[in-house]
């Protein structure tokens, strides 16, 4: 095994003058500010109120406090020496009960004054609309699972940017669409916390067609926008040469991975998940499979980890169970390790779709921080990660990858959804007492090597 603190040589000198290093963050797990400007209940407001969603009881109440903290945060970006800044909307900051005919004022100003505070620093904005605070109200009427969502989506899209777009060009409809649909609506693990398979799958086919509609209209609004949609996929493999552990990795990869990427580049849904789905399978309209292969100028990738999959006749919706593999180096999460697996992922992509260009819109990994006597925080095994990553993209690149560009997950410490702050990605460790942020080994070679 490699020693997970183990650093390749790699030089920002390695990628083109013009790719593109960024940082990520989403609304709802740094901004706190959750009854402040006008803001409506979102469903991680509620959902986090449930004793037993969140390991450690907590919410985004306050999380990094960034609503009220956002100067300091945007300087921190700064300083590392990223040229873009990824961020998301809180829509009930928007439309507060989810009706597009109310929107609120402040919310919009809120993002504008957050813009603004890129552009003066240098960093270029990327938003992202949908990173999985809906305005509960929405919920109350059946959320992603009810059609009326689709155009309530648009709307939102719509209004953010025509207030943003004189000044954001870059924008992402949807935010890892999988964990929107499965972990939301099959697992329960995330809000709205359902466990129903059948609407997880109906969920999904709306955000898709939700994506597709929302490009026109942000084109409309910016002729000059980039959009795309960030997917978190995996590179996935049999756990033995049986042809039933084969077939298992084929069904799995078919509902992780192509269930999105076919749809998004024309070929509707996969003939061989449909077939499985059976009566499952999500209601869908005539004109949906064009608008969700409506075209974008970039897919945002979130890689994390591969997974190795087994036939498990009887269990889960598809009959697959993905296998902790032995020896294998992983993060405190558990997940595993692997820059390889991330070259594989994005060949494989580019092989398969060929996609224009391709942004890792996230990247990063959790460990068990110490902060030492004197505040510092030696994560050397987040700085080896970062390193090993980024000289992975490195490969992907000369191996004919469009990769343009790689944003750092994350930024800050932050409320890691149903780990509440347990679980620590930050490159800056935040103090969620005392809200003092330090700047981690991982950030002091992010900024080394961004500065060449
Ligand atoms: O924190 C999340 C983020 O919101 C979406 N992508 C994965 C990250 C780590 O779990």
């Amino acid at each position: 095994m490699t020693d997970p603190a183990a650093l390749p040589v790699i030089r920002r000198g390695d990628f083109e003058p013009g790719f593109l290093w960024g940082c990520s963050t989403s609304s709802y797990q740094i901004e706190g500010g959750i009854h402040e400007g006008g803001r409506g209940e979102s469903i991680w407001d509620r959902f986090c109120e449930r004793p037993g969603n969140i390991r450690d009881f907590s919410s985004g109440a306050i999380a990094c406090d960034h609503y009220h903290r956002w100067p300091e945060d945007l300087d921190i970006a700064r300083d590392l020496g990223t040229g873009a800044y990824r961020f998301s909307i809180a829509w009930p900051r928007i439309f507060p009960d989810g009706n597009p005919a109310r929107p609120n004022r402040a919310g919009l100003d809120f993002y504008s004054r957050l813009v603004d505070g890129m552009l003066e620093r240098g960093l270029q904005p990327w938003a992202t609309l949908y990173h999985w605070d809906l305005p509960q109200a929405l919920q109350d009427k059946g959320g992603w699972t009810n059609r009326d969502t689709v155009g309530d989506f648009v709307a939102f899209a719509d209004l953010a940017a025509r207030t943003l777009g004189d000044r954001v060009k870059h924008w992402i409809t949807h935010n890892e669409p999988w964990c929107t649909a499965m972990l939301g609506h099959a697992e329960g693990a995330h809000a709205p916390g359902l466990r129903d398979f059948r609407a997880a799958l109906q969920a999904c086919h709306h955000v898709l067609v939700s994506h597709g509609l929302a490009i026109p209209a942000l084109r409309a609004a910016v002729p000059d926008a980039k959009v795309g949609i960030t997917l978190s996929l995996h590179p996935i493999s049999p756990a033995t040469a049986s042809a039933e552990d084969a077939a298992a990795a084929r069904r799995h990869d078919g509902l992780r991975n192509r269930w999105f990427l076919d749809p998004l580049h024309g070929r509707g849904y996969p003939e061989d998940v449909m077939e499985l789905l059976g009566h499952r399978a999500p209601n869908t309209q005539t004109r949906d499979a064009a608008a969700i292969a409506t075209p974008t100028d970039f897919l945002g990738i979130n890689y994390y980890f591969p997974e190795v999959v087994a036939d498990a006749p009887g269990e889960g919706a598809i009959a697959t169970r993905v296998v902790e593999q032995h020896g294998v180096e992983r993060t405190a999460f558990g997940w595993p390790v692997s820059p390889e697996g991330m070259v594989t992922l994005l060949e494989r992509v580019q092989r398969d779709y060929a996609p224009p260009r391709v942004y890792l819109t996230e990247n990063g990994s959790t460990y068990d921080d110490v902060v030492q006597p004197d505040g510092s925080i030696d994560d050397v095994q987040r700085r080896a990660y970062l390193a090993r990553h980024i000289a992975a993209a490195r490969d992907a690149v000369a191996r004919g990858v469009p990769l343009k560009g790689y944003f750092a997950w994350s930024l800050l410490d932050n409320f890691e959804w149903a780990e509440g702050y347990v679980r620590r990605f930050g490159l800056t460790h935040v103090d969620y007492a005392t809200q003092k942020r330090t700047l981690k080994a991982s950030g002091r070679w992010y900024r080394d090597f961004l500065h060449g």
